[in-house]
């Protein structure tokens, strides 16, 4: 079987489908008794993604239980600082925590080079899941946005306003701007050491996009995923891999969107004004139900999924997927259940 056969990928390709392809972000994770299980083995979230094997055995996990059109990399976005030595671990109830945060303007500077094959396990990981898989189950790579990187890792761990980050960067704009050139020449050596290992999608998160007004929001995050999409459409390796642009409500016009130069967009769950009619056989999109609403019972699930359905119905090239992760309270019952649903509607 041909990958750019399958449903995902036909989707990205602006196919009109009877069906949409479905997939979820953090479709493996906490809110999995599976997924616990595995976790309770390690005290430290990135020694879990450092084997290739566990790694593995989690991405399929969601893949077996619900039969979804695409599996996503088991890893997390933080393994790019990670490899430039700032020491990330991840700390039980805090989240992320940085060792050796970018306090100053000298730590820029001092920043070491980006060695891919530090994360050697990432693509290994990549590997072997793309083995395991079946055939006609497309592997999505990912990496964070340089902006996302770069938030956390001048904040040292996550927070809800990032205000150190918001300070240093207008404090420091040019050693800000060339912390964002570092991250994104590796974010694009990683994704293609990605497909090289097996990876037949790539998906982009600016987690952080929502933190920049929209003059802010170009400079410091958009023009540099779209330098990272150019770069990667223009390598040998690369150039066919489609590229999903996931943005946490952007300060900015669905015009900018598109012109990221990212084959789908993956909308956000407030994102409900986003221009179709602009993008229509331009860009893919992806999305968009809020997680929260797997909270609520059966009848308003399906109430709310059907409107999503019926408004992207007739658009080409529509992939159905939560408008953001999965959160760790949503009983994976729910997720069995909207899964059916969509593909019975
Ligand atoms: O303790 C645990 O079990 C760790 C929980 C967890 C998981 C399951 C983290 C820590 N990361 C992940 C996996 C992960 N992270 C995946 C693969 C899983 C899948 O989709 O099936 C992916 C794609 C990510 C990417 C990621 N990591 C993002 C971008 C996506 C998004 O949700 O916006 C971000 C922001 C992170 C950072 C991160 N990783 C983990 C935590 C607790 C955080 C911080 C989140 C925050 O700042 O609030």
């Amino acid at each position: 079987m041909n990958i750019s056969d399958t449903p995902f990928l036909k989707a990205l390709n602006k196919e009109k489908l009877n069906t949409p392809p479905i997939w979820y972000m953090r479709q493996a994770g906490r809110y999995m008794p599976e997924y616990r299980e595995v976790r309770k083995k390690f005290k430290n979230f990135l020694d879990m993604c450092k084997e290739p094997d566990v790694c593995c055995e989690i991405a399929l996990q969601p893949i077996n239980k619900f039969k979804l059109d695409a599996s996503i990399l088991f890893s997390d976005i933080l393994t790019i600082p990670d490899a430039f030595g700032l020491g990330v671990n991840f700390v039980e109830n805090e989240g992320p925590v940085f060792a050796k945060p970018i306090n100053s303007p000298i730590d820029v500077s001092n920043l070491g080079h980006f060695n891919p094959n530090d994360l050697d396990y990432v693509y290994k990981a990549v590997t072997n899941i793309k083995n395991s898989l079946p055939e006609n189950i497309p592997l999505i790579g990912f990496s964070g946005s340089p902006w996302t990187l770069a938030a956390y890792s001048i904040e040292g761990r996550s927070s809800k306003d990032f205000s150190k980050t918001l300070n240093f960067i207008k404090a420091n704009e040019i050693e800000t701007h060339e912390l964002l050139s570092k991250y994104t020449d590796a974010c694009f050596l990683y994704l293609r050491k990605q497909v090289q290992s097996g990876a037949d999608v790539i998906q982009i998160f600016d987690s952080w996009a929502n933190l920049l007004n929209k003059d802010d929001l170009k400079k410091f995050s958009f023009d540099y995923i779209a330098s990272l999409i150019s770069a990667l459409k223009i390598d040998p390796v690369t150039k066919n891999v489609p590229v999903i642009l996931f943005a946490r409500d952007p300060d900015c016009s669905s015009k900018i969107l598109i012109n990221t130069g990212a084959d789908c967009i993956s909308l956000y769950w407030t994102m409900n004004n986003f221009d179709m009619h602009a993008s229509k056989n331009k860009i893919a999109l992806q999305g968009n139900l809020n997680p929260k609403i797997l909270l609520e019972n059966k009848e308003t699930i399906k109430k709310e999924t059907f409107k999503l359905l019926s408004k992207y119905k007739n658009y080409p090239g529509y992939i159905f997927n939560l408008g953001h992760g999965i959160t760790p309270d949503i009983n994976p019952d729910k997720v069995k259940y909207l899964t059916d649903i969509v593909r019975e509607y």
